[in-house]
């Protein structure tokens, strides 16, 4: 029985870096695994800081491993900004088992931390 897919489930977000200079920021989710396997969550506009994505994405994996998660700020004129990001290794998940953590953001740099956010990932046969 091999893993076709993931289910990503997105929930609460805490704390997230806030790289908004006017207002709230209006967080986006996307995630990938490896270069052609993408989704995007909603934009949730003016949430800010601290929400709750409640959202389930789904993601053909093609045998790669890790899952790479990316909280961004939407922006209309200028590029989207990072707020975090994590890496996700895949490894129960593809053997079958749900990866159901608090999921700690960082910046570009790994050190520096950029919120939170609740994952739960299941696979789909
Ligand atoms: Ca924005």
């Amino acid at each position: 029985m091999s893993v076709r897919g993931v289910q990503v489930h997105l929930g609460r977000a805490e704390n997230l870096r806030d790289v908004e200079s006017l207002g709230r920021m209006d967080p986006v989710v996307f995630v990938s695994a490896g270069k052609n396997a993408k989704a995007k969550s909603q934009v949730h506009k003016d949430e800010g800081a601290n929400l709750d994505f409640n959202e389930t994405l789904v993601l053909d994996v093609q045998g790669e491993n890790e899952l790479l998660l990316e909280v961004y700020d939407d922006e209309h004129i200028k590029d989207d900004e990072l707020i975090g990001r994590a890496k996700i290794n895949l490894d129960a998940v593809l053997a079958g088992q749900t990866f159901n953590e608090v999921v700690q953001l960082h910046t570009k740099h790994i050190h520096r931390r950029a919120g939170q956010i609740h994952v739960k990932i299941t696979p789909i046969f």
